[in-house]
C-alpha cells in the first residue's frame, strides 16, 4: 500500500515532518536523494517511515496524497516537477507544521540577525511565563518541534516563535503568522532565488496572506525592505521600527533617539538605555527593537521585557567571543554565511583583525567589503576548497593572503600571522558544506583549534 506523505529529503526537516506525520496517525514514506545518517535511518525506521536512499522513485511518489518537501531542495528539482505534473499537492515543511498547530505564531525573518532576534524573542516570552517554543531555520525543525510539544500532557505550545528563511517562505501557499517579523533585506541566496526581487519576493510570503488581524513588524530604516514595500502590499497592522529618526511622526513602534543612547517603545511608552541590552551593536539594537514591539503583541509586561533584553545570552556562532589568547582575541561568526553578516561583524571589530573566510560561495558579491577590509584587516585566510574569487576580490586591500583546508589550521595560522591586541575573526561570508557538514561544525572546529593554542 503506498504512503498518504511522500517526504522529500531525510535532514532535519525531513525527519520532523516523518514525526509529525507519526504524531498525527499518517502513513509516510521518506525519500532522499543521497545516503541516510545510519542514526537517522534507524529513529525514522522507529517512527514507521518507509525509507528510500539514493534517488526518488517516481511511481511511488505519485502514488501518495501529498508530498511534503525539504526547504534544501528547490521548487525546480525533479521529484517536485513530477508531483506537479501529476497533480499531487505539494507543501514545504514549515506549511505542513503550520497546518497541524494550535499555537500563535510569531514568524522571524530577514537576511541577517533572525536567528538572534528568534531566539531573543523566544527569550523574552519564556521570561514572561508564556509557553513559548522556538524552532525552525534555527534548528530544530517546526514539524519535529510540534510532534514533540504533542506529547507534553498539556499538548501543543500556545505559542511558537519560528525562524523562516527565504527557502522555507519560497516553499508556502498559506502559510499565515500571527505576527511576522521583517528585519531587513540585502542580496542573499541567488543562486536559488536568481536575483534580489526573487529573493524579496520569497520573504514576502511572510506576510503575503495576513489579514487586518495580524501584525508585520518591519524595520523602517533597511533600504532594501523600503524597496521591496514600494513594490509589495500587506493587510496586516504594520509596526515600524527606526534607529535613525525619533518617532515623532507616531508610526514607529519603537525608535531609538541618538542622542540619548535611549530608545522607546511606544503604545505604551517604555524607554530603555542602550547600554542595558544584553546585545550591543547597532544591528543588534535592531534585534532588541523588533522582538520587544513582538513581546509586546503578545501582552508580556513591560518588567519582564526589560529583564529578557537585560538578561539574553546570544547564540553560539555568532560573533561569539572564544577566549584571548595572548592577548589576541578569537571570535567565532561561523553562522556569517553571506556578505552582509560578514560586514556586520567587520564593522564591530575594534582591533587590527586577521579575518577567516570563505567556502561555498552563493554568487557574492565583494565590492562593498573592500573599505572595511581595507580599513580594519592586515591578514585575509582563505578557508575553502576554491579561493580564487576571494583572492582576486581582496588581492588589493589585503597585504597577505594564506589559504588552509581545516578550521583547526586556519585558528592556529590565525594565531601565529597575528599580534598582541589583534584580532582573529572567523565570518566567513560564504556557506560551509565544501568541507564541513554545516556552520556549527566548523565553528566547532574553529574553537576546538584555538583551545589546542
Ligand atoms: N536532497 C534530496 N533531493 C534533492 C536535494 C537534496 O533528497 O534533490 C536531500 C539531501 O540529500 C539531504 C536533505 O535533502 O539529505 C537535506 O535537506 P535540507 O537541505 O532541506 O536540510 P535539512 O537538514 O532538512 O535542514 C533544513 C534547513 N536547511 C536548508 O534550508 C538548506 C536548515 O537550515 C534548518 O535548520 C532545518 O531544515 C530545520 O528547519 C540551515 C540552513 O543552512 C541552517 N539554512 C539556510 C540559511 O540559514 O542560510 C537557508
Amino acid at each position: 500500500m503506498s504512503a498518504q506523505v511522500t517526504i522529500l529529503g531525510a535532514g532535519e526537516s525531513g525527519e520532523g515532518a516523518a514525526k509529525l506525520c507519526h504524531s498525527l496517525g499518517m502513513s509516510c514514506r521518506v525519500t532522499d536523494a543521497g545516503a541516510v545518517d545510519p542514526q537517522r535511518k534507524a529513529r525514522l525506521a522507529a517512527l514507521g517511515a518507509d525509507i528510500e536512499e539514493g534517488g526518488h522513485d517516481r511511481h511511488a511518489l505519485t502514488s501518495s496524497a501529498l508530498v511534503v518537501k525539504s526547504p534544501g531542495i528547490p521548487p525546480s528539482a525533479p521529484p517536485v516537477q513530477w508531483a506537479r505534473e501529476a497533480g499531487i499537492d505539494v507543501m514545504g515543511e514549515l506549511e505542513f507544521a503550520a497546518q497541524h498547530t494550535t499555537g500563535r505564531i510569531a514568524a522571524v525573518t530577514g537576511t541577517n540577525g533572525k536567528t538572534t532576534t528568534t531566539a531573543l524573542l523566544h527569550h523574552l516570552l519564556v521570561t514572561g511565563g508564556l509557553d513559548a517554543g522556538c524552532a525552525g531555520n534555527i534548528g530544530d525543525s517546526f514539524a519535529g518541534a510540534i510532534a514533540d510539544a504533542r506529547q507534553r500532557p498539556e499538548g501543543d505550545r500556545a505559542i511558537w516563535v519560528v525562524e523562516a528563511s527565504s527557502f522555507q517562505l519560497e516553499d508556502t501557499t498559506d502559510f499565515r503568522p500571527d505576527v511576522a517579523l521583517l528585519l531587513n533585506l540585502t542580496p542573499d541566496h541567488l543562486d536559488r532565488h536568481g536575483n534580489v526581487d526573487g529573493y524579496g519576493d520569497a520573504k514576502w510570503n511572510i506576510t503575503s496572506r495576513q489579514t487586518a488581524d495580524d501584525h508585520l513588524i518591519v524595520n523602517a530604516d533597511d533600504p532594501g525592505l523600503r524597496n521591496l514595500r514600494s513594490r509589495r502590499t500587506t493587510a496586516a497592522r504594520v509596526h515600524a521600527f527606526t534607529a535613525d529618526t525619533p518617532a515623532d511622526d507616531g508610526m514607529a513602534l519603537a525608535a531609538h533617539t541618538l542622542e540619548h543612547n535611549r530608545f522607546t517603545y511606544t503604545n505604551p511608552s517604555l524607554t530603555m538605555s542602550i547600554q542595558e541590552l544584553a546585545l550591543q551593536g547597532k544591528h543588534n539594537l535592531y534585534n532588541s527593537m523588533a522582538a520587544g514591539v513582538a513581546a509586546r503583541l503578545f501582552d508580556l509586561k513591560d518588567a519582564d521585557l526589560r529583564e529578557g533584553l537585560q538578561h539574553f545570552r546570544n547564540i553560539e556562532h555568532r560573533l561569539e567571543r572564544v577566549s584571548d589568547v595572548n592577548d589576541i582575541r578569537f571570535i567565532n561568526d561561523s553562522k556569517a554565511t553571506n556578505v552582509n553578516a560578514a560586514w556586520y561583524a567587520l564593522d564591530s571589530m575594534t582591533r587590527p583583525t586577521v579575518w577567516i573566510a570563505g567556502g561555498v560561495d552563493k554568487g557574492n558579491d565583494y565590492t562593498e567589503l573592500i573599505p572595511l577590509v581595507g580599513e580594519k584587516v592586515h591578514t585575509l585566510i582563505c578557508l575553502g576548497k576554491d579561493n580564487a574569487k576571494l583572492k582576486k576580490a581582496f588581492g588589493t586591500a589585503v597585504s597577505r593572503i594564506f589559504e588552509v583546508e581545516s578550521a583547526e589550521e586556519a585558528a592556529i595560522m590565525g594565531y601565529n600571522l597575528a599580534r598582541p591586541g589583534d584580532a582573529v575573526l572567523l565570518s566567513p561570508a560564504c556557506a560551509s558544506f565544501d568541507l564541513f557538514s554545516s556552520y556549527e561544525e566548523r565553528g566547532l572546529r574553529f574553537k576546538s583549534g584555538v583551545r589546542s593554542l
